[in-house]
């Protein structure tokens, strides 16, 4: 109330004293320069460079360089007129719009000698502006309050998250020594487990061998029985003409076993003794005389599973024929029929020794499935397993729970790096998000963290940008920047700026897209609000200069 009414006093004081004003200091001239204008025979430019006489002030003729012998006309080209503007704001106007016609100073001073009668409506507009002026300062004096209150609350919410990262940091150092702990634990167990099942696989591993070693042995006894039967004349060689009496040995199915297709049996010999026979001709005679004897049979068309043993069995043909089980030796085929039975017989045993697994899989209905059933292990070994497994599940957990507690760190780390202002005044916007809607789109502002923009007729979300700094060129607070954007068709990524000002309540006012994919937001917000208790210096001075 008291600046008010001393604000009146002044305007009051002032409307009389530019009356007496005038005769003190020359037209045009404002009350701050008129020493430079001393009444007395001469008067001296300004830029010093000539001296004149004082009547040559304001006589319509441009004698100094720098204009400053003209205030008050329009005679010289780059002078400025001074408008008193009594009851508003004094300004300077071009001196070329002295006496133009046209009514630039609100108090009429420029139109002083022409035909325009121009009304002084300073009054009228000082008090409107004072009246703006006014609204202006209750608004920032009330957001400023509320600034006050957002600045608590961002430096409480400082404070807290402070503790709370301390606090984490405790915890993360107890849950690292807990993970450590179980990590022992699990390699403890692991190696207990290990050296249990080292037992196991020894075991397999003989297993293993021994049944190479059999097979191996089965193969060389199936070979010598061979040999036996094919040496008809008894003599301990297979010769090419006890190869040709064999139809399954007919590669190129033309009814007859050439001396070419019966020499590739022998590797390419004329006759073999019982040592060749076994190691190297065998392995090339055996799959003809299970195929001969259906044993396994030729591929079908689309059978891909069969498809590379089909291939083997061609690179071993000498003339890559297509083998087909057509003529049969009976006695072979008895023989090899026998040996198909027989694996029959163990894909049975096999299939009924599966059972087993199945009945434990549906006892274990809803557990994890098991892929491949697991050997049986003695109780102590199965303990030791599941010990093992537990052990693995714990430090697990446990190493679970370290990364999340280091994932709530990072969170809370990268909020405490923000910039909120210089009294975190912005720190309660982090984490809100606010929308604007106009014809097509509805936008959405998140601050600190992205702005985005969602067609009102359907289709998903574009990210106009993701916080990035301020952006501010006065008042580094004043903008914000939300950059790297989704990319814009053949252009850049999108991006926005968004414009604070001081509102009493957070909200946006306006979104444009001024350039192409750049964006342009204006959000109000109590945070941007900041009072001055005084009127601007500005005014003060032009005021003072009056008096
Ligand atoms: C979408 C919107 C618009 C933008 C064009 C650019 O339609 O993101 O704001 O101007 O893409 O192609």
């Amino acid at each position: 109330m008291v600046k008010f009414s001393t604000f009146s006093l002044i305007i009051i004081l002032l409307c009389g004293l530019v009356k007496s004003a005038g005769p003190n200091r020359p037209r045009g001239v404002s009350i701050s320069r008129a020493p430079l204008y001393p009444e007395g025979d001469t008067f001296s430019c300004l830029d010093g460079k000539k001296t004149i006489k004082f009547s040559q002030v304001n006589d319509d003729f441009c004698d100094c360089e720098d204009s400053s012998d003209e205030p008050g006309t329009s005679a010289c080209s780059n002078g400025l007129f001074y408008c008193t503007n009594a009851g508003h704001r004094s300004k300077y106007i071009p001196s070329s719009r002295v006496n133009d016609g046209i009514c630039d100073c609100c108090d009429g001073s420029d139109e002083y000698d022409s035909e325009v009668n121009c009304e002084s409506n300073c009054l009228e507009l000082g008090r409107a502006e004072r009246q703006r002026e006014r609204s202006r300062q209750e608004l920032l004096k009330r957001g400023a309050q509320i600034k006050a209150d957002l600045i608590l609350k961002g430096k409480t919410l400082k404070t807290e998250k402070s503790n709370l990262l301390l606090e984490l940091q405790q915890r993360k150092n107890e849950a690292e020594a807990i993970r450590n702990e179980k990590e022992s634990m699990k390699k403890e167990a692991e190696s207990l487990e290990n050296e249990a099942l080292e037992i196991y696989k020894e075991l397999q591993e003989v297993e293993k061998r021994e049944k190479q070693e059999k097979e191996a042995l089965e193969n060389k006894r199936e070979a010598e029985e061979t040999f036996e039967k094919f040496d008809s004349n008894k003599d301990s060689f297979i010769e090419v003409i006890e190869i040709q009496t064999r139809i399954a040995f007919d590669q190129n199915r033309d009814g007859v076993v050439a001396v070419e297709e019966a020499k590739y049996f022998l590797d390419e010999h004329d006759k073999v003794d019982r040592e060749k026979f076994i190691t190297t001709c065998w392995s090339r005679i055996k799959p003809y005389l299970m195929l001969d004897s259906g044993f396994f049979k030729p591929p079908k068309e689309n059978d891909n599973a069969e498809v590379s043993e089909q291939n083997e069995i061609k690179t071993q043909s000498k003339e890559g024929a297509n083998i087909v089980n057509t003529q049969t030796d009976d006695e072979d085929v008895n023989e090899f029929n026998d040996e198909k039975e027989e694996a029959e017989l163990l894909n049975e045993e096999d299939e009924y020794n599966e059972d087993e697994p199945e009945e434990i899989e549906e006892e274990n209905e809803g557990e994890v499935e098991e892929t491949k059933p697991e050997p049986e292990y003695d109780p102590e070994t199965q303990k030791l397993i599941d010990n093992a497994n537990a052990a693995r599940t714990e430090f697990h957990d446990a190493e679970h729970n370290v990364r999340k507690i280091d994932n709530e760190i990072k969170d809370i780390q990268e909020s405490l790096n923000k910039d909120y202002g210089v009294n975190y005044e912005f720190a309660t916007l982090n984490g809100e998000c606010f929308d604007f809607e106009d014809r097509e789109y509805v936008y959405k502002l998140c601050p600190f963290d992205k702005t985005s923009q969602q067609p009102k007729s359907g289709g998903s979300e574009t990210r106009l940008g993701t916080w990035t700094n301020w952006d501010g060129k006065e008042n580094k607070y004043s903008h914000m920047l939300y950059s790297n954007g989704a990319s814009c068709w053949n252009g850049p990524q999108r991006s926005a700026i968004v414009e604070l000002e001081c509102g009493l309540e957070n909200r946006i006012t306006s979104v444009t897209e001024p350039n192409r994919c750049e964006y342009k937001f204006n959000f109000e917000t109590p945070a941007a609000c900041s009072f001055q208790e005084e009127l601007s210096e500005e005014n003060m001075e032009e005021l003072h200069d009056e008096l």
